[in-house]
């Protein structure tokens, strides 16, 4: 499962030096936020990313801790680890998952929701909260 060249199960090219599972979820993440946010420009919606350097650290160190459980799952399932115990780490890489999207959607509601109520654009700032809340 380790190291294969080619297209992964997130339909993106793989290099050698990347663990396939750990290369989809990474695919998966920076698909979900660019869904989430659109860069500038898409007729989907203008609104752009609002981070602050520390917001970004925080989101970023949430991610890593998750793709360290992740890789962790891995392990355990090549090592033939005993069952429950991968199920709890890869309980502990949803939660880290879960803390990230939460200082995403909090640093969201602080900034490019609190912007578009102050230009009068509430409802599609709250429908759009609404739909990526649906999906968790
Ligand atoms: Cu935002």
């Amino acid at each position: 499962m380790n190291g294969k060249t080619g297209n992964s199960a997130c339909g993106e090219a793989c290099n050698e030096s990347e663990n396939i599972l750990v290369h989809c979820l990474t695919i998966s993440i920076e698909k979900f936020y660019t869904n989430v946010n659109p860069p500038r420009g898409d007729t989907k919606n203008t609104m752009q990313m609002n981070h602050s350097e520390d917001t970004k650290k925080e989101i970023i160190h949430r991610l890593q801790i998750a793709r360290g459980h992740l890789e962790k799952v891995i392990s355990m399932v090549e090592k033939d680890v005993y069952c429950i115990d991968i199920v709890h780490q890869s309980i502990a890489v949803q939660a880290a998952l879960k803390k990230a999207d939460e200082v995403v959607l909090e640093n969201h509601l602080k900034t490019c929701v609190s912007d578009s109520i102050k230009r009068g654009e509430s409802d599609e700032a709250i429908k759009e909260v609404m739909e990526v809340l649906q999906k968790k």
